[in-house]
């Protein structure tokens, strides 16, 4: 069983992606619980100020470092985490692999900067690993956190059903998927290729890895490139 917990100031941010779908139904399961902390709760001052300005100036505010030390303390002194996680476009880039090694842990700490980032001496004192979901910049780590959280949880065992599995996924193979259709066999003439009403499951099978090769040789060379 995972166990995440994310620390962030804004915890109504997270109320929407894991409130639905297979999320919820992960957590209904029992096969992963998830846990928002509000980073006010753990400030000591009246007015619970999470952040302040910078040392030296410069724009933006930073994250101060003891409501998110005593968070991480109050919250090491529950379970042991296999990795203390910083959300920062500073960190490495979430890929697959990435995702597949994460869901392998029992308890990850995501902790979810906003402004101007965190205070460096959160990231010297706790932080085992930063994670980036890309090179763009986002207002806060709130997003890439759920992203995370949802590349991950899909991969435990049961999230998924059988015919959904994330074994099928595009990159878990390194590959693109192949096209697929529904009903109607045609729409306005445009027809489903006729492989796919043949009825030779043998046949498809190579179709559909012949169509993936194809496609990512055209889309994503770079992930024929490196085979790892
Ligand atoms: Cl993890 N945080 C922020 N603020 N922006 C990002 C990101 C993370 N990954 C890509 N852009």
């Amino acid at each position: 069983m995972l166990r995440i917990d994310i620390l962030t100031c804004v915890p109504a941010l997270f109320a929407g992606p894991f409130s639905h779908s297979i999320l919820k139904r992960a957590q209904e399961k029992g096969l992963v619980q998830i846990a928002i902390h509000d980073l006010r709760d753990f400030t000591t001052d009246r007015h619970q100020q999470v952040d302040d300005y910078p040392f030296g100036g410069g724009a933006g505010m930073v994250l101060k470092v003891e409501p998110i030390a005593a968070a991480i303390r109050h919250l090491q002194s529950q379970r042991p985490y296999d990795r203390l996680i910083y959300l920062t476009p500073e960190g490495r880039h979430l890929d697959q692999h990435l995702a597949n090694e994460l869901s392998l842990c029992q308890n990850l700490l995501l902790l979810a900067g906003h402004y101007k980032g965190v205070d460096q001496r959160v990231r010297d004192l706790f932080i085992t690993h930063e994670v980036s979901i890309g090179d763009y910049v986002l207002s806060g780590g709130e997003l890439p956190a759920m992203v995370l959280v949802d590349a991950v949880v899909r991969l435990l065992p049961g999230v998924l059903g059988d015919e959904t599995s994330a074994l099928t996924d595009s990159f878990q193979d390194g590959l693109l998927e192949p096209p697929i259709y529904t009903r109607p066999a045609d729409f306005e003439g445009h027809r489903v290729p006729d492989i796919l009403l043949s009825g030779h499951f043998a046949q498809i099978d190579r179709w559909r890895d012949e169509q993936a090769y194809e496609k990512t040789r055209r889309l994503r060379p770079d992930l024929l490139a490196d085979a790892d």
